[in-house]
């Protein structure tokens, strides 16, 4: 039996109830083969055996009042994965689906996002299942007091460094920034994505989205080709999706979709994003509203998205959002080229399409990247008491992406499967952090 399949077994055995965990390591641990079959001090260092266990999970409880004076009760989790390349680093989730598993996929996706931004930081993500949705300012805010005030003894600027996933945006990190600093009269750069009143970076919202198509104009550059008028359909209008949608308007593409996890908005005229902007990050409302609002516009309750033609598809929303059936639409309706704005978008089928098919696939842990590696740009602000302009930050999220784009293209090449960037990006990134536990010794 393969080393890669049995490490595999085991991980099915050990984590039941993780499909999302195992869905991860199954994409990674399958794509690097190669590199494993080039080296075996990998396999005689147990280097799979140890990346795939946490080097610590962390589970709390979370207790808050709400506004009626109930206690509420809550799940905290910060897994550790990986330390090898630097401090632990990775966002932190509020949503209710959230589960152990949900933090682990997302932890050990960011041990190789992380390696692939060519910056020292580890890999790392928390979270919980609390529901932001319908929550007054007040009740975030006691959440999130609660919430830091058990995290906070296991985080630190050079340890472990949270920042915003799903559901934390300006408003979560400043109430955490704020109960950190209480705790442990600390003023110190343990949180990214701060306000920019206290340590934040410019261009740091944006960094996603403008990562995610700095990435995709470098792809289709490399392939005789440009964003110039594509058509484009992007899943989620939260803080990805309308970055991405901005950066994407920018650059002469037209948008022609948005969704939430109640429906999709077509566009004929193309996405203002204006009032998308207004109903997300002003109101908290619900991308419906878009459609009474813009007269070009259409609003489909329910899934969808993916059967709007387009030439460049970015899911941005959640995991497995794109299924087979989506991503051979895709195919059908000419689209050219996907990037994933959110972390592993699409499910493994939908993956395998893409890899058979003629489209350009990046995957999420290279396409997203800018938003960690920004978050990364942040720590090294603070450390140096210091702040750049927005178009300094800028321009170095545009190379930091415009590299990664090189180092996964050219590691597939190297294995003779061109253009096949899951496993370019997986062993570009999984080779960085192997090898630096090798020199590290069996820790
Ligand atoms: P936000 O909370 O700002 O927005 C999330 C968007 O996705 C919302 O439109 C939301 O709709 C939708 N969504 C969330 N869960 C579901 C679901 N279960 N089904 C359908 N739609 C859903 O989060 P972000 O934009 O920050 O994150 C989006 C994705 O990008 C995530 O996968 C995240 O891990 C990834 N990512 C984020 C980075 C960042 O810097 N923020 C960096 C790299 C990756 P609704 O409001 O209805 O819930
Ligand atoms: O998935 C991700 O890379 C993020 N949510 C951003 C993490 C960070 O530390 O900025």
């Amino acid at each position: 039996m393969s080393y890669v399949q049995k490490v595999l077994d085991e991980v099915v055995a050990k984590n039941p109830g993780q499909p999302e965990f195992i869905q991860a390591v199954t994409e990674v641990l399958h794509s690097i083969e190669p590199a494993l079959s080039a080296n075996p001090a990998y396999e005689k260092n147990g280097i799979l055996e140890r990346m795939v266990i946490p080097e610590r999970a962390i589970i709390f409880r979370v207790p808050w009042v709400d506004d009626s004076g109930k206690v509420q009760v809550n799940t905290g989790y910060r897994v550790q994965f990986n330390s090898a390349i630097g401090p632990y680093k990775g966002g932190l989730r509020l949503h209710p689906s959230v589960t152990l598993g949900t933090i682990k996929f997302l932890g050990f996706e960011q041990i190789f996002k992380n390696s692939l931004t060519g910056q020292p930081i580890g890999g790392g993500k928390g979270g919980s299942d609390f529901d932001p949705k319908g929550k007054s300012d007040n009740e975030v805010m006691r959440f999130c007091q609660s919430f830091m005030a058990e995290l906070f003894r296991h985080i630190g600027r050079l340890t472990d460094v949270p920042a915003g996933d799903i559901g934390v945006g300006g408003r979560e990190i400043g109430y955490l920034f704020g109960m950190y600093k209480k705790l442990t009269n600390s003023y110190e750069g343990v949180l990214t994505g701060k306000g920019l009143q206290y340590g934040g970076s410019l261009a740091r919202t944006e960094a996603t989205g403008y990562g995610l198509v700095y990435m995709m104009d470098e792809l289709l550059k490399n392939h005789n080709n440009s964003l110039e008028g594509k058509t484009v359909v992007i899943s989620g209008s939260g803080n990805v999706a309308i970055y991405a949608c901005q950066k994407a308007q920018q650059l002469g593409a037209k948008v022609v979709s948005m969704s939430d996890s109640n429906g999709y908005v077509y566009d004929k005229d193309g996405i203002d994003l204006a009032i998308v902007k207004d109903i997300k990050e002003v109101k908290r409302g619900r991308i419906k509203e878009y459609a009474e609002r813009r007269p070009s516009a259409v609003y489909t309750e329910g899934k969808g998205v993916w059967s709007i033609p387009c030439d460049v598809a970015l899911p941005c929303a959640t995991q497995n959002e794109l299924n087979e059936e989506d991503a051979k639409t895709l195919l059908k309706n000419g689209c050219i080229a996907v990037g994933e704005g959110a972390n592993m978008p699409s499910t493994l089928e939908a993956t395998e399409v893409f890899l058979g098919s003629n489209i350009l696939f990046v995957p999420g842990k290279a396409a997203n990247a800018g938003g960690v590696a920004t978050s990364a740009l942040e720590m090294s602000q603070n450390s140096m008491m210091t702040s750049w302009t927005f178009d300094e930050v800028d321009a170095k999220l545009k190379s930091i992406m415009i590299s990664i784009y090189h180092n996964m293209a050219n590691a597939a090449e190297e294995i003779g499967k061109k253009d096949n960037f899951v496993a370019g990006a997986n062993i570009a990134g999984f080779k960085k952090v192997a090898d630096a536990m090798m020199a590290q010794g069996v820790v």
